[in-house]
């Protein structure tokens, strides 16, 4: 990446957190934690990575992207309004009556959402099923494809070298609770489906604490390979690394293939990665008001340096 590639996604990440924290404020409470920490990721999905067209979002040769911790929506609309899927105004309305972004995603709703989500674990599956069946596609339209032998295409897909449209699906670490989560795993992994990409939100935390407290995953990345997955870990305020990881993922050709992002709950605000529970921050008292206020503040002017 060029060093005018990486100011742009620097920027988008200052852009896409600023949004999402006057939004989830100016809503009164929302998903903070878990939306921070998934930022940088956005920003090297919708600045770089992704295949989308912003005035055609139901456009078929798009990258479908499924959010599956989908209480993070507000963080994944404000990466949509910042890449101009809508207009920023509609962030100002999130999960007011009649508005066009619930809290949790809504892909009927909402431009760009490709998977309704927020019952945990769902997306999982949705996203292995869009994955075999954009390989399918691809075999059929090679001519390769055999109506009556769903075996015999599944089989083909999987020795299919060439990366066409691609699925990437966000889990939660907590989300890893849903047994729906290693069933979907598995069907991936079986399938050798290396056009979805999974991103596992290591941020250490969930709802209700601290997720080694609550039902602990042990070793994600251990856990993921014994599935079958390529794996690597990087560190999820990493644009470069992100991008490099992504890069090395397509081009992996024989198996799954997933990346944990070692991320901060609440991340690149210090106030509220600090704050112990910060899953649904509410602004309510003059603390939070104020520490949001001047992470605005500062915000702005690391857009303005780099403007
Ligand atoms: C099936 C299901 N069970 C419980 C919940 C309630 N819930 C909402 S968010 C959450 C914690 C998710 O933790 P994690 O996936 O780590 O998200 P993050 O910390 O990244 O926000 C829970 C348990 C839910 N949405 N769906």
């Amino acid at each position: 990446m060029n060093e005018q590639e990486l100011k742009k996604l620097k920027l988008l990440s200052a852009n896409i957190r600023l949004d999402t924290l006057k939004c989830i404020k100016k809503c009164g409470y929302g998903h903070l934690g878990g939306s921070l920490s998934i930022v940088e990721l956005l920003s090297v999905l919708y600045g770089k990575q992704l295949r989308y067209d912003a005035k055609n979002p139901q456009w078929e040769g798009r990258d479908f992207v499924i959010l599956s911790k989908g209480h993070a929506g507000p963080g994944l609309y404000s990466a949509l309004a910042n890449v101009g899927f809508f207009s920023k105004d509609w962030l100002l309305t999130l999960n007011e009556g009649g508005t066009k972004l619930p809290s949790h995603l809504d892909r009927t709703k909402t431009p760009g959402v490709d998977m309704t989500a927020g019952s945990l674990g769902q997306g999982t599956s949705a996203a292995a099923g869009v994955a075999i069946g954009l390989k399918l596609k691809k075999a059929e339209i090679a001519g390769q494809a055999r109506n009556d032998d769903t075996e015999k295409i599944a089989g083909h897909a999987r020795n299919d070298d060439t990366i066409g449209q691609l699925v990437y699906v966000v889990v939660g670490d907590g989300e890893l609770n849903e047994g729906q989560c290693w069933e979907a795993f598995q069907f991936i992994a079986h399938n050798k489906l290396n056009n979805c990409i999974v991103f596992i939100d290591e941020n250490k935390k969930q709802l209700d604490g601290w997720t080694k407290d609550v039902i602990n995953p042990f070793d994600i990345e251990k856990k993921m390979q014994a599935f079958g997955f390529f794996t690597q870990k990087v560190k999820a305020n990493d644009e470069i690394a992100i991008d490099n990881a992504i890069e090395k993922c397509k081009s992996i050709k024989d198996s799954a293939v997933c990346i944990i992002l070692d991320s901060i709950k609440g991340q690149g605000i210090k106030y509220f990665e600090d704050m112990i529970d910060n899953h649904s921050v509410k602004f309510n008292t003059p603390e939070n008001l104020k520490a949001a206020d001047e992470a605005i503040e500062e915000l702005e002017s690391i857009i303005n340096r780099y403007n």
